[in-house]
């Protein structure tokens, strides 16, 4: 059975190509929410009634466990998804928030997302958690998802935009900042111009490492040599999703309704 994986977009192909990069025997259904993206403006209810539905669309196709590739999604639903469902349900929050604690030093986390995923509070609260004598400080960064879904990752308007929002983590002496957002991978280069010094972390790559984890835990590990099989769904805008999607992955793909 494969691994499911939702988003609001296109965004969660970095979780994607992260899951495909350590399971690579791994089939994988993939479903990109394009007819209501964003998610990121919008309120905790609506949020969580669409996870649900994408949870029973991927729960349609077979799979075996959930990702939530979407930070956003992740901060207003994880809970009420787990409380719903049977199967095994991963996601971002969690495995960012705990890379972030281990990689701090001086004990000071920036924390950057969506507007939804700043206001929820689920970063700093998981960070608390872990370590109550951490300091967060945390900054919505709505501008960078629309530039990534330009292409415009390596832009000096990006730069900009960049360092409007992200100098302020400069005089905070933050040496670690979660990159709190699916598309936020894509602007590494740009923020680590303006803040060099800073360990930035991709919640994306410790999202699949706990998918392996629970995928073994169940003992629901694809031991098969078959060849995967990789399927993509999006709800609007198909031909662009294919597009840009296989801009991301660097190879093309077909999609479906
Ligand atoms: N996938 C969303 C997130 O990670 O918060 C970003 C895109 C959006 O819905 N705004």
């Amino acid at each position: 059975r494969p691994i499911g994986i939702f988003d609001s977009g296109l965004g969660g192909l970095t979780v994607f190509k992260e899951i495909v990069s350590l399971m690579p025997n791994e089939s994988i259904v993939y479903f990109g929410d394009t007819a209501r993206i964003p998610y990121g403006s919008k309120s905790k209810e609506t949020v969580t009634k669409f996870a649900m539905q994408n949870t029973r669309f991927l729960l349609s196709k077979n799979v075996k466990i959930v990702v939530v590739a979407c930070n956003t999604a992740s901060a207003y639903a994880y809970e009420a998804l787990k409380a719903k469902f049977d199967i095994p349900i991963v996601a971002v929050i969690e495995p960012g928030a705990e890379a972030a604690v281990r990689a701090t030093k001086n004990k000071k986390i920036g924390v950057i997302g969506t507007e939804g995923t700043i206001a929820s509070g689920s970063f700093e609260k998981k960070i608390l958690e872990l370590d109550s004598s951490i300091k967060v400080f945390s900054k919505p960064c709505p501008l960078f998802v629309p530039l990534v879904e330009e292409g415009w990752t390596d832009k000096e308007v990006t730069y900009l935009v960049a360092k409007e929002y992200l100098e302020e983590f400069i005089e905070k002496e933050i040496d670690t900042l979660v990159l709190g957002c699916t598309h936020y991978p894509f602007l590494q280069d740009v923020i680590k111009k303006v803040l060099p010094d800073v360990i930035l972390i991709n919640p994306a790559r410790e999202t699949a490492k706990r998918v392996f984890e629970v995928l073994k835990e169940n003992d629901i590990l694809n031991s098969s040599c078959e060849e995967p099989t990789y399927y993509f769904y999006a709800s609007d805008n198909l031909k662009k999703f294919e597009s840009v999607a296989s801009i991301f992955l660097n190879e093309k793909i077909k999609c479906e309704e």
